[in-house]
């Protein structure tokens, strides 16, 4: 569709006594060998890795559109439609909060230009609506309700405005841009995700303006140092569907292209944007193969956004075609399951709160989730070759403690002597990506009639990799990781039984 990322720079970080980057330049002196070992020493920044942790993440998409019953406004309509009958933040944030998610994020301007906050640089706003007689401020509620709930506050501002006269105009759009990001920057405390749409339509003078990402990005950074930009921004980009699910094999380093090796040759690379290179809707985005003909390399993990509903706004109609908590358990496995972060959106209505079934759907799916993974069978096992201690940094629930085998040796084999025979259909894989990310290839399999016996295998595991399968029941088990970038580290192993 209309996203395609573009990637600014990253931070360092010292992880056991070495400096690693969330990127790398590539130089034509490195062999294929080097180039797989610096893409597998690239790390996450720290805003980076904040994000991934968080696992889930929620979307409101609320404004004209609610009262208009559209998805796409086109910036004409009569915003006094506006008038939430019974408006309660603390309702959405509660009610994701329940269900475990772990931040929001407000659409505070979609592509009509209706702004949900009262912005001083256009009428086209909450100002000027018969909500609270023009005093409300959505953005505002919400914000609170964060804080009062304790979870990450995010902005969604629509680059393609559909109501500004000026939308055209390149200079003064940038301009307008700039000051709607500052006050909402500037107006709510802590942000801690920026979300930017790839739209770009036409403005009334028949011109599309440029957008000045850089300054965005620039100002973004001095203002929120710690909020992730994301879609079309350098932190974390698009998975490339909108329908939950994500890449069976799914790499969080991809090439970069030679702008970035120029930045980091001139010393400059703190102002840097680059484009990654090629598409990154594709299949394929880190594979040995594209590192080969990388310039440059960067951390740049894919985010999944799709709706509890059809539409990402609320419309009455689809009341009834609200995602169930076994949907929305199976999204979580193609997204969180294969390392990506997941964005649902649940859409508040006209009253101004999520409708009674989306609150139902989302919290069956908490409960669901937190049923499904809350005991690990392999809990209690001991590893062959393994002491306890350090089998226990497998089981400990913990991403920060790792196995790391032989340095090297980029193949592992795990041994599992179950305590006891277990009934279990889910795999559940980390690696610890504060050192990178390295697994390629993995198997697992159970010991059965005196053989080793396949069950599942997969590729990539990264923060986290869930993959189910039909009910197994074994006392010995192995994970035999076949091929990794360096030697693998596997912070977590885990075997689940889904709940009937
Ligand atoms: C899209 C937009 O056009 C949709 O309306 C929605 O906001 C979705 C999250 O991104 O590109």
């Amino acid at each position: 569709m209309k996203k395609i990322g573009i990637v600014a720079l990253a931070l360092c970080s010292t992880v056991y006594g070495q400096q690693l980057k969330s990127f790398a330049t590539i130089t034509g002196a490195d062999k294929p060998a080097d180039i797989i070992s610096k893409a597998a020493m690239v790390v996450p920044s720290a805003r980076q890795l904040r994000w991934q942790e968080l696992e889930l993440t929620a979307f409101f998409h609320f404004g004209i559109n609610t009262f208009t019953n559209r998805e796409w406004g086109d910036g004409k309509e009569d915003i006094s439609l506006f008038n939430p009958t019974d408006m309660d933040a603390d309702q959405w944030v509660k009610t994701v909060k329940d269900a475990g998610f772990k931040q929001v994020i407000i659409t505070a301007k979609h592509h009509d230009g209706f702004c949900l906050w009262p912005s001083k640089y256009t009428q086209h706003s909450v100002k000027n609506t018969p909500w609270k007689e023009g005093k409300g401020d959505v953005v505002k509620e919400v914000s609170i309700a964060c804080k009062k709930y304790g979870i990450g506050f995010g902005v969604y501002l629509s680059p393609w405005d559909r109501n500004a006269a000026f939308y055209g105009d390149t200079k003064e759009y940038n301009e307008y841009f700039i000051n709607q990001l500052t006050e909402l920057l500037t107006q709510y405390g802590k942000v801690d995700e920026v979300w930017f749409d790839g739209a770009n339509g036409e403005g009334p003078n028949g011109k599309k303006p440029d957008y000045h990402f850089n300054d965005w990005y620039k100002l973004i950074r001095k203002l929120q140092p710690s909020a992730v930009i994301a879609v079309m921004g350098p932190d974390v980009r698009w998975v490339g569907t909108e329908s939950g699910e994500g890449r069976l094999t799914e790499w969080s380093v991809v090439p970069a292209d030679a702008q970035m090796q120029e930045a980091i040759a001139s010393g400059s690379q703190k102002d840097l944007t680059f484009a990654p290179q090629g598409n990154m809707m594709a299949n394929d985005l880190g594979s040995r193969e594209k590192l080969m003909q990388a310039k440059g390399l960067v951390w740049y993990p894919a985010e999944t956004d799709v709706s509890i509903r059809p539409g990402w706004f609320y419309h009455p109609a689809e009341d009834s075609l609200v995602k169930t908590p076994e949907s929305l358990m199976n999204i979580y496995l193609s997204s969180v399951g294969r390392n990506s972060v997941l964005l649902l959106n649940i859409p508040p209505d006209t009253k101004g709160q999520l409708n009674k079934n989306d609150v139902e759907n989302l919290l069956g799916f908490g409960k669901l989730r937190k049923k499904t993974f809350e005991n690990n069978l392999a809990k209690g096992a001991s590893v062959k070759g393994l002491t306890a201690k350090i089998t226990t940094l497998l089981l400990d629930a913990k991403n920060t403690t790792s196995y790391a085998g032989s340095n090297t040796d980029t193949t592992t084999t795990l041994e599992f002597n179950l305590s006891g025979t277990k009934t279990f259909d889910i795999l559940l894989l980390q690696e610890n990506i504060r050192v990178g990310q390295r697994v390629e290839k993995f198997v697992l399999e159970t010991w059965q009639n005196n053989d080793w016996k396949k069950i599942t295998e997969g590729t990539t595991v990264g923060y986290k990799r869930i993959i189910q399968f039909p009910a197994v029941a074994a006392a010995k088990v192995r994970l035999r990781i076949l091929a990794s970038r360096l030697n693998p580290l596997i912070a977590e192993f885990g075997l689940y039984k889904s709940v009937e």
